[in-house]
């Protein structure tokens, strides 16, 4: 394909993880022509590019994998509790091939336009090398956490040594026996990558801006005799996380962190940071992540924890923020994270009081000292949840950009569709329920395929959503969101990424229960859709 002509399809997907796979299985059950559009070499999204070192679910595996095929559930086995990304990448493999995926897939194409043409009633997908793919339906499948920034440091192009960003790491291993390394941030994924690094390498440097508050994982192997068991409990597991407010094994727990007695409320919280996952964040009482007392009283027990754990009482109190409360930033789960700060060959360096200044050809500066290294890492995050859209010159009705029309915050219906940009579906996009992705996910793509579904019995080709009922989920979005405190706290979940020069908060993702939210989106099915524009 050379002479950049479009091909044509009735649907065209852009992004080949999670999403974008599901999405081509049930539209190809439609009987429609789908054409998805993969900027990597494979399929798997997240998982195909997040290599880095300690890269892991945080959800239950089984909680996580897809639930729409029973033969799937049956023939596939997690080894771990939490698996890491090769068994994810495996598996999301292994579901391609099952499903014959990839005949449908171009990998390699990375999308740079996508423009919607109002006569024709269609959408034009153009990539980077130019090839050009029509469609009448577009469906972005490009996930909240897929576009990594790096940080506005002077001299990155200098560095002599290796150097990598976590989210875009090499296929080939990577070493760092008997290396100096450096790991600049402390998110979720720093924190991943930290635990397993200090392992080998003959010194790590942490760089730390703003500490996150971190508690256990305790991952732990399914042996093969627990696999049956575990199996047999899988119509429960979707249950449960269908009934929950976030799609998780874990939901808040219905008393008051305020109501207990201390002796009960310290219990619970020791049992809470004892067990494996997201207990201690999405399972706490209900109060923990919007009162600021019971908030406090938790970050307070928390912080006993991690001095606890750190030998130098000055860098436990480094790794302890100081200015937001627990559960209000995305919690990394760890596996012995704070003991690696008593290692001798670990040194934590205060990225806040002493900024980076440079990278140098041999390893960086800050104000007070000069580094060597070998190796840099840069754990420095995404453009999350708007930036994979606005890395795309995505234009509606008369030619408005999608950028344009976000300014300020995203504002859709549903998080699934924008005004102006009709015949545009969006998987997991903003204003979407996030929690356990793929289960959102699987609703969010089975929604999609019903409204095709819909429109392909009355052989319809035009859908659009208005000005009101974009202007009534935006405000639903932010009713949901009243009274959170992560809504106060700057984090990619508000949409602050200062890499990305995204300095101002905004709301950027549903924060109600994934309940209410499914609720909505069938009731907008059971009418017919008769909310949208149809024809
Ligand atoms: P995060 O959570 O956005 O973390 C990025 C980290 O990088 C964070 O600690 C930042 O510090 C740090 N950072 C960014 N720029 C700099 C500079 N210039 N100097 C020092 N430190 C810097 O991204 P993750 O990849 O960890 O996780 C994203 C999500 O992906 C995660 O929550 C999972 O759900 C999956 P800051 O906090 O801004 O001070």
């Amino acid at each position: 394909m050379n002479d950049h002509s479009p091909n044509v399809f009735d649907v065209v997907i852009i992004g080949a993880g999670i999403s974008g796979m599901y999405q081509l299985h049930k539209l190809r059950g439609l009987g429609l022509k789908v054409i998805v559009l993969e900027a990597g070499t494979g399929v798997g999204g997240t998982w195909y590019w997040n290599r880095y070192p300690g890269a892991r679910f945080d959800s239950e595996s089984y909680s996580y994998a897809y639930s729409f095929d029973q033969e799937l559930l049956d023939e596939w086995d997690w080894s771990e509790h939490f698996a890491a990304q090769p068994e994810t990448l495996r598996y999301l493999n292994h579901v391609a091939d099952k499903l014959d995926l990839r005949r449908d897939i171009r990998f390699n194409a990375r999308v740079s336009a996508a423009d919607y043409d109002e006569g024709d009633q269609s959408w034009t997908v153009t990539l980077e090398d130019g090839d050009r793919y029509t469609a009448r339906f577009m469906v972005t499948a490009i996930g909240p956490l897929s576009s990594p920034t790096m940080p506005l440091i002077p001299g990155i192009d200098d560095f002599k040594g290796e150097s990598f960003h976590t989210g875009l790491w090499p296929k080939g291993p990577v070493s760092f026996e008997g290396k100096r390394v450096a790991v600049i941030g402390t998110g979720a994924t720093g924190v991943q990558t930290i635990q397993e690094v200090a392992k080998t390498a003959k010194t790590l440097t942490v760089f730390q801006r703003r500490p996150n508050w971190c508690a256990p994982l305790h991952n732990a192997k399914i042996t093969p005799e627990e696999q049956p068991a575990l199996k047999a409990r899988y119509p429960e597991i979707f249950q449960r996380c269908r009934e929950t407010f976030s799609c998780f094994l874990h939901t808040p727990d219905p008393r008051s962190a305020l109501e207990v007695s201390e002796a009960e409320r310290e219990a619970f919280w020791e049992q809470r940071y004892n067990e494996p996952g997201f207990g201690i964040w999405q399972g706490n009482f209900r109060d923990v992540l919007v009162d600021r007392t019971a908030n406090r009283m938790l970050s307070d027990f928390v912080a006993k924890k991690i001095r606890e754990r750190v030998n130098d009482p000055a860098v436990a109190e480094l790794l302890i923020p100081k200015d937001h409360g627990f559960g209000t930033r995305r919690v990394p789960l760890e596996t012995k994270y704070y003991e690696v700060y008593n290692q001798p060959n670990v040194r934590l360096v205060d990225a806040l009081s002493t900024p980076i200044e440079r990278i140098t050809p041999t390893g960086l500066e800050t104000a007070e000292e000069a580094f060597a290294f070998d190796m840099i890492i840069y754990a420095t995050g995404f453009d999350a949840i708007t930036g994979s859209f606005d890395r795309i010159d995505i234009r509606g009705e008369g030619g408005q950009t999608l950028k344009e029309r976000w300014k300020g915050g995203p504002k859709t219906f549903l998080g699934v569709m924008v005004e102006g940009f009709p015949n545009m579906f969006m998987l997991v996009g903003p204003h979407t329920a996030l929690g356990n992705i793929p289960r959102s996910i699987e609703y969010n793509v089975e929604w999609v395929t019903g409204l095709m579904a819909h429109m392909r019995d009355r052989d319809l080709t035009f859908a659009a959503t208005t000005g009101e009922a974009v202007a009534d989920w935006t405000e639903t979005v932010r009713k949901a969101g009243e009274g959170l405190l992560s809504n106060e706290v700057d984090s990619w979940m508000t949409g602050v990424n200062r890499n990305a020069g995204k300095t101002e908060r905004i709301l950027a993702r549903y924060s109600g229960s994934a309940v209410a939210y499914r609720e909505r989106c069938d009731a907008v099915a059971r009418d017919g859709y008769r909310e949208l524009r149809l024809g």
